[in-house]
């Protein structure tokens, strides 16, 4: 490996000099201040693992710690796959909101923080609340279900459990089996409008798994809706996405099922993609609040409330802690 130092006035100076003298794809090993105030690259030609390239610091500033840590910052985020202008908003953000007495990297979870809004399962007050799972399938639809009722009724609260997903051979039997586990009351839905929500209102939260199929979906969830207006029951629904999935697909389901007015979205199999940004941009992008983050298939391990510090880990760590 080719290792040479360049000298520049400024920052940004010393990288055109770097790039003009030892081409586009050398890398920025370490940058030092010169004396007499320019700044000194050390300049490679291989890639080197550290530090992180420089990316989306404004390069006409000073090198100090403040602008390295913004680098870091910078570094970590684009490795979790986040768009240059995600990366430049949190930098702005930073900027702005930066204290002395702070580090950066705190900052910048209190920034990624603020950027996203979370959402709080629906409380039962004096009426039925009915939450819907919807998504595409395989995504963890029926696992989360399982597991956002394992947590209530750990809780001590009163759950009981419907299922739209009456095609599919043995899905029926998935969340029967959690049921009977969870020692919840089942029940089987086939159109949306044959379940008795005003039955079943005692429950403090009735949760509905659906089948994965849009087209069935919508319309029983649309039922359903009818039928919990009728009897001054609420109904939610939550969009399951897997954060294994790619952007166009993300934004497929989320148009198709926009139809049923998600109120909030569950972020599935972030144990599965190195890259948790692609999902979570897409949720900033499409306004929908953030429920509940999944990590794993463990029904009762691997589900979290998304609160600014988890969704700020998925961001500069990659995976929640
Ligand atoms: N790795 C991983 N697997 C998951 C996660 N959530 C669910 N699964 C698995 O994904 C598969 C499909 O899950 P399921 O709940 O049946 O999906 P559905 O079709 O949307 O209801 C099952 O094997 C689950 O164990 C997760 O967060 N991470
Ligand atoms: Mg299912």
């Amino acid at each position: 490996m080719h290792v040479h130092r360049v000298v520049g006035a400024s920052l940004r100076e010393a990288l055109q000099r770097a790039r003009h003298l030892h081409g586009s794809d050398a890398i920025v090993v370490s940058q030092e201040l010169a004396a007499g105030g320019g700044v000194t690259l050390t300049v490679a030609r291989k890639p080197a693992p550290t530090p992180p390239p420089v990316v989306g610091v404004r390069a006409d500033k000073k090198v100090s710690p403040q602008n390295l840590a913004l680098t870091e910052v910078a570094g970590r985020l684009k490795q979790n796959g986040a768009s240059p202008d995600f990366v430049e908003r949190v930098l702005a953000a930073i900027e702005e909101r930066q204290a002395e007495d702070i580090h950066v990297l705190d900052t910048a979870a209190l920034v990624i923080g603020d950027m996203f809004e979370t959402a709080r399962l629906p409380r039962a007050r004096g009426q039925a609340r009915v939450l819907a799972l919807a998504g595409s399938g395989g995504v963890g639809k029926t696992t989360t279900v399982a597991k956002i009722a394992m947590r209530l009724v750990k809780a001590g609260r009163r759950v009981e459990l419907v299922t739209f997903d009456t095609d599919r051979p043995g899905a029926v039997e998935q969340l029967r089996a959690w049921s009977a586990l969870l020692n919840t009351p089942f029940r089987v839905a086939k159109t949306g409008s044959d379940i008795d929500i005003a039955s079943i209102a005692t429950a403090d939260l009735i949760l509905v798994d659906t089948s994965g199929r849009p087209d069935r979906d919508i319309a029983r969830l649309e039922r359903l809706s009818a039928a919990c207006a009728n009897v001054g029951a609420a109904l939610e629904t939550y969009l399951v996405l897997s954060a294994a999935t790619s952007g166009s697909v993300l934004r497929a389901v989320t148009t198709t099922l926009s139809a049923i007015k998600p109120t909030a979205a569950v972020i599935t199999k972030l144990d599965e993609t190195k890259e948790p940004m692609a999902v979570l941009e897409h949720i900033l992008d499409s306004n929908l609040p953030l429920a509940f983050l999944s990590d794993g298939p463990e029904v009762h391990a691997h589900l979290q409330r998304a609160d600014g510090d988890a969704i700020a880990d998925l961001c500069l760590r990659g995976r929640l802690s």
